[in-house]
């Protein structure tokens, strides 16, 4: 991994990765890429990923041996518009897989906890399970599990993914995820002392802190292949934690928040359908994956950062 095409790269993670990936493989060696120009130094292009001719072009005029495809609706927003979902979500996939299969190049793309269902086991939930879940999101984390091993199978493309669970940080704000929660408590905790969750009480999903989530996507771009029994996606884990659990990992530093209630019933829907905790021991033990953040560590971390951003 030398030369790497992000597409998404302005998103949440994708800012974020962008600006990791510069500090390890050198700014001019990561090209960011999204459907609008924001604020960044280093190479950047106007890609929209459902344009396959404008993808390959710009991979090809950047000589990249690697595609870290991020660009995607996530799942609140995938239930309000499935149709464009799809189109984005597996469309953009399809455009992804192939530039990577013209030019041979490595891929990453993330998947999610969002691709277990509610017939899938909700608590340490193994890396090979029932996968049928319920959102258009899920099933598009699903079909793209699959595409990503296929074309592996198939062609030889080097396609490696984590399953994310809902990533935490103070950069870039999520958009239309169920996890969003897990963020904006922590800037509501440090503007307001105080915050509504749209999640109920008792609702336990899988979340992690942002460092945690790069450091796993390098690592698992950067492992030996003859290592990996699995592709995609891989299991990776580091908190299980409901609102309540946030709200007092809060307290402990601002002793007057205060959390109350108010549950949008679609997030809430989905965040039923999903785990309460994951097994990661298959990226443990194939690609030596170990998160860094509790609970506790990231809160401390955020509410010291946010602090600091928003003044
Ligand atoms: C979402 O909530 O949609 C995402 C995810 C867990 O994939 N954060």
């Amino acid at each position: 991994m030398k030369k790497i095409l992000i597409t998404g790269a302005l998103g949440q993670i994708g800012s974020e990765l962008m600006t990791h990936l510069r500090s390890i493989y050198g700014t001019d060696n990561v090209i960011g890429t999204d459907i609008r120009k924001g604020e960044q130094d280093g190479p950047f292009e106007i890609v929209d990923v459902t344009d396959a001719k404008r993808l390959h072009e710009v991979a090809k005029a950047y000589n990249v041996d690697t595609i870290m495809h991020l660009a995607a609706l996530l799942s609140a927003k995938a239930e309000e518009m499935p149709q464009k979902a799809w189109d984005i979500n597996m469309g953009g996939l399809m455009n992804a897989l192939e530039v990577a299969r013209e030019l041979e190049l490595q891929f990453f793309t993330p998947s999610s906890i969002g691709a277990f269902g509610p017939s899938t086991p909700k608590n340490n939930t193994p890396q090979d399970t029932l996968q049928r879940p319920t959102t258009m999101y899920g099933v598009n984390k699903v079909a793209g599990e699959l595409l990503c091993d296929y074309y592996y199978d198939r062609f030889g493309v080097d396609t490696r993914g984590v399953r994310f669970p809902g990533l935490i940080s103070y950069v870039a704000p999520p958009g239309g995820g169920t996890t969003d929660y897990a963020v904006e408590i922590y800037y509501e905790a440090i503007k307001n002392k105080a915050y509504t969750s749209f999640i109920g009480e008792g609702t336990y999903m899988d979340m992690m802190y942002m460092p945690d989530a790069l450091h796993s996507i390098v690592q698992l771009m950067e492992a030996d292949a003859s290592k990996l029994q699995h592709r995609n996606a891989f299991n990776i884990a580091a908190i299980s934690a409901a609102p309540e659990d946030f709200a007092a990992a809060i307290k402990t530093y601002i002793p007057e928040f205060q959390m109350d209630y108010q549950v949008d019933p679609v997030r809430q829907k989905i965040a039923e359908s999903w785990p309460n905790s994951i097994d990661a021991s298959a990226a443990q033990k194939e690609w030596g994956f170990k998160a860094e953040y509790n609970l506790d560590a990231m809160t401390k971390d955020m509410l010291d950062k946010l602090a600091v951003k928003l003044g």
